[in-house]
């Protein structure tokens, strides 16, 4: 047995090329002498399937499950004698449908919340940004002028709610598609109607024996994204500024450093924001404050993870303690005295890791229950009712704390809290806010393009580096990168997203951001708000000099760590949308196969955007960039990007003499 133990022991991979975050390196350590196991310890345990990562069985009837050689991809068929083309559309529409699902079922419940409130039913939520009401009802044609807002939030409803129910016709957000783009999609039948009836055509048009053409299956794969990103995510962004603020840029500390051993400690880790709107009002609340002192505790302190971490850092500031694949890590510390989640990358593993450090892991979705965990419902009417009761938990959690606490001391700072009204006005300045700064900084090329990274972490890269690296990469080639999700928590610990870093960024790029004073990676908020670089896009193609369509801008876009079926999702509203969109880690499709050829090919033929794949950053880089110049060259301005750096050369040739 002893044996057994040293050979294990010995294959132990070290914990630097698990994650280049250090304060996960430090918890993965200890959790390795406390016995406690992470995903890091399960990706390595479980080896992907080959089969399946390269989307190449099929389970969906029981003739099956049928798995195909993806060496020899049309050397059989299924059963039904499905072939592999038919196989991996098929497969890839059904995680396009789940991720799908994910963000509509989270925009919808906003939308409810947001009615509600309206309604007077709501009373601990309100409508904080007018102004953003507004722009968002006119943006539809709703009339704002001299009604109340009781008057336009309720027409608003109506009319998003369509977004989820319509049966038929176009999701009201299509309206704010550049016009080329939105032909593209008529054209191709490609807009979408109610999300509901989008993803139950999905799943109805791959059940065994319907849709066998995988030209056909991309179709709707298309119209069901485009759901998620121009429906269910965008309505999710927009009422969330409409009920807790439109973000502007804050300064923020991120990693594990933030928690504090002499506070209670509570995290919140899941994506709607409501949770923690509530949360921030129960943490305030005197009576709790007493308690935790009573309890020996200076205070108490609450932070985020994931994308509900980032709801908030961009809306209020509050402290983001790390990403996905930190989630169990930090339990380690000991010093979580709770950790309240709600929907979505809620890693079932976290039971386990909670139980070992006695740390309360609080469920409060009906949608989301967790065996094991403890369930207290939250209850938008009286969202304080569970709230306060994790805190109470949490304060008795700390004053039972047994084990000692190791907190790592990193604490990181940045700026964050863009969007694209911030954008506008940033580049723009209050008198004259337009996207006109930004179309002239590409035109004249100080800015080569604009770059979305953006995405989850996965513990089959090594944590941070692949979207650290690409980014360095991008702002190097004065490439200015939009960010959401847990990529930008990734950049946040590396320091990348403060006006100083960019000295870090090519001559034309640190120009522009020392002139603004911006960082050369904005942050944007959560993976709902990767709307933001939507609308952004289609207002960079309506201010005009960058072409008619989404298509013809020099953007581009990555997911470079990416895990979930939610991912895949905004991947593909991007690729439709326009924008070439690259993943890393792995890609469920089999290679020289005629679906690899039209996800990678045939849709740019078609006019719409393309996918991309590596799992290497910095060809991941090249191939944005690349992209990105073809654009230019086509729009006619890539001359004046050379005229631009040769300026520069020429600048520092004369400085030096
Ligand atoms: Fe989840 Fe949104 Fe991915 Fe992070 S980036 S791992 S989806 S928390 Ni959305
Ligand atoms: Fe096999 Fe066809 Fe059934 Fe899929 S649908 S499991 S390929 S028989």
């Amino acid at each position: 047995m002893a044996i057994k133990k040293d050979i294990s022991k010995k294959k132990e991979i070290p914990v630097e090329d698990l994650t280049t975050c250090e304060a996960t390196q430090q918890m993965l350590v200890k959790a390795r002498l406390d016995g406690v196991e992470t995903q890091f310890d399960r990706a390595k345990s479980m080896k992907a399937c080959p089969i399946g990562g390269d989307s190449a069985c099929c389970k969906h009837c029981a003739m099956g499950p049928c798995r195909l050689n993806s060496k020899d991809p049309y050397g059989k068929v299924g059963v039904c004698g499905a072939n592999i083309d038919t196989i991996q559309a098929r497969n890839f529409a059904r995680m396009v449908a789940a991720g799908t699902a994910c963000h509509n079922d989270h925009g919808m419940a906003m939308l409810n919340i947001f009615k509600e409130v309206v309604n007077g039913e709501i009373d601990d939520y309100a409508i904080q940004d007018i102004g953003k009401l507004e722009s968002v009802a006119q943006s539809i044609g709703i009339e704002t002028e001299g009604r109340s807002i009781k008057e336009i939030g309720l027409e608003l409803y109506d009319a998003l709610e369509k977004t989820y129910t319509g049966v038929e016709g176009e999701i009201p957000f299509a309206q704010r598609v550049p016009e080329k783009t939105l032909e593209l999609w008529r054209k191709y039948n490609l807009v979408p109607r109610g999300a509901m009836r989008e993803i139950m055509e999905m799943m109805s048009r791959t059940h065994m024996g319907v849709d066998q053409d995988y030209n056909n299956i991309m179709q709707q794969i298309s119209r069901t994204a485009l759901v998620d990103g121009w429906g269910g995510s965008m309505v999710a962004t927009e009422i969330g500024d409409i009920m807790f603020g439109t973000p502007s840029p804050v300064p923020i500390e991120v990693n594990m450093g933030v928690l504090k051993e002499d506070k209670v400690n509570i995290i919140i880790h899941g994506h709607e924001p409501n949770l923690f709107e509530s949360m921030l009002a129960s943490v305030q609340e005197p009576t709790l404050v007493e308690a935790a002192k009573a309890a020996g505790a200076t205070g108490i302190n609450l932070v985020g993870m994931c994308c509900s971490g980032l709801e908030v850092l961009s809306r209020h500031g509050v402290p983001h303690a790390g990403n996905f694949s930190s989630t169990e890590p930090i339990l380690v510390t000991g010093a979580v005295d709770a950790m309240a989640v709600d929907i979505q990358c809620i890693q079932q593993g976290l039971v386990k890791v909670a139980e070992c450090y006695k740390t309360p892991l609080i469920t409060t979705n009906p949608r989301c229950n967790i065996e094991g965990a403890t369930h207290i419902e939250l209850h938008e009417d009286d969202p304080k009712a569970c709230t306060d009761e994790i805190v109470i938990k949490a304060i008795s959690r700390y004053k039972s704390r047994k084990m000692p606490v190791q907190i790592p001391k990193n604490v990181n700072f940045g700026v964050h809290g863009f969007s694209h009204e911030y954008i506008n006005y940033m580049l723009g300045g209050s008198f004259r806010a337009s996207y006109t700064p930004l179309n002239d900084n590409i035109i004249n090329g100080r800015i080569r393009g604009v770059a979305g990274v953006v995405g989850c972490t996965n513990p089959r890269v090594q944590q941070d580096s692949v979207h650290v690296t690409l980014v360095k990469e991008l702002i190097k080639n004065d490439v200015l990168v939009v960010q959401t999700g847990c990529s930008q928590i990734a950049l946040a610990k590396a320091g990348l997203t403060t006006p100083e870093a960019a000295h870090l960024a090519g001559p034309g790029l640190k120009e522009v951001c020392e002139t603004v004073g911006m960082p050369p990676v904005l942050g944007l908020g959560a993976c709902v708000d990767n709307t933001r670089i939507l609308i952004a896009c289609s207002e960079m193609v309506k201010t005009g000099g960058l072409g008619e369509s989404i298509s013809d801008l020099p953007v581009a876009g990555c997911a470079p760590e990416y895990m979930s079926e939610k991912a895949l999702a905004i991947g593909q509203y991007f690729v439709a949308s326009g924008v070439f969109t690259a993943f890393g880690v792995t890609f469920p499709i089999t290679k020289g196969t005629k679906f690899e050829k039209l996800m990678f090919e045939g849709l740019e033929e078609m006019g719409l955007g393309k996918w991309g794949f590596s799992p290497d950053p910095l060809e991941l880089a090249n191939m944005m960039i690349a992209h990105i110049d073809k654009k230019r060259k086509a729009l006619g301005i890539d001359k004046a990007r050379d005229r631009v750096l040769m300026d520069m050369a020429d600048r520092r040739d004369i400085d030096a003499a």
